[in-house]
């Protein structure tokens, strides 16, 4: 990054720097976190797919909603983007129930307010994608709200609107990534107004970091599901009897090649396009 730029944010694994007024860079690292720790080790090439899937999906889904891409830099991990306003919620599409949606439904019957069929089991699919708005923490977790209150923060149409967009976005990734063994099991988006007041999909966007990637071929309902991307890592830090509380352990060797062999295969297997040809011209990936 040879120009100055201020740096304003940092996510677990991303760092957010300013251009100038109107346009921000988005830098996607190879660090990986697990149980929500980050771990020492990093996954070479992991902020490249990422980013590369989330651009992938930014030019396929271009006429369903507007998106804040402008740019993918020669790097292959750094997008420039427009700078929004950004809704003060997560959007989150469940399509099958896990995590935080099936704790709240053996809780209660409901997530979000949306009262579900009786005797649903663990990782079940939903009879419908259910939107399922969250809160944005500042540290910690998210918390799920129900409909009713964040159409309060938002206003009745907006919230309308954001759950139609949300809806229609996660019907066609999930779709698209079925049929090519990948269950999109979840996801979440952050949405913002331009300065027109035109509704954008910014940040990144269906990512085995912003959504649950199930194996398809894996799949059976009744009990947890592997990950696709982390399950190497997960599986390794179980044998350890980490407690899963900071600092992370480091990763051997062969855990870090199988994680970023799954990482890769996942862009490929979405993309159709070859990691390599993605490395090569990182804009093979807006075609
Ligand atoms: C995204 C985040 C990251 C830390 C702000 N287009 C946009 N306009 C305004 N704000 C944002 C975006 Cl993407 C925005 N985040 C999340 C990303 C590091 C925080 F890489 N925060």
């Amino acid at each position: 990054m040879p120009e100055a730029v201020t740096h304003v944010g940092s996510g677990k694994v991303r760092e957010l720097y300013e251009l100038d007024d109107d346009r921000l860079l988005l830098v996607a690292s190879d660090r990986i976190s697990t149980f929500d720790v980050v771990l020492p080790t990093e996954i070479p090439d992991k902020g490249r797919v990422l980013t590369g899937l989330s651009a992938f999906w930014f030019a396929r889904t271009r006429e369903l909603v507007p998106n804040h891409l402008l740019a993918l830099r020669d790097d292959g991990r750094s997008t420039e983007c427009r700078r929004l306003e950004m809704l003060p919620l997560e959007c989150v599409v469940r399509g099958y129930l896990t995590g935080s949606g099936w704790k709240d439904y053996r809780a209660t019957g409901a997530v979000c307010g949306h009262v579900l069929p009786e005797g649903l089991r663990d990782s079940e699919q939903l009879p419908e994608p259910i939107f399922t708005p969250s809160t944005k923490a500042q540290e910690g977790h998210d918390e799920n709200i129900d409909r009713e209150r964040a159409a309060e923060v938002l206003g009745q149409e907006r919230f309308d609107q954001v759950e139609r967009i949300s809806l229609e976005l996660y019907r066609f990734a999930s779709a698209y990534a079925a049929e090519r063994g990948i269950l999109i099991a979840d996801t979440k988006f952050e949405l913002g107004l331009d300065p027109d007041g035109i509704l954008v999909l910014g940040d990144e966007a269906f990512t085995p970091d912003s959504s649950r990637f199930w194996p398809a071929d894996e799949y059976e309902a009744g009990r947890a599901q592997p990950s696709f991307d982390k399950q190497f890592v997960r599986d390794y830090c179980e044998t350890l009897g980490w407690d899963k509380t900071p600092p992370g352990p480091e990763l051997p060797a062969d855990v870090v090649a199988g994680t970023r062999a799954r990482y890769v295969e996942a862009f490929e297997r979405l993309t159709g396009i070859g990691f390599e040809a993605y490395l090569a011209d990182p804009d093979v990936a807006l075609a």
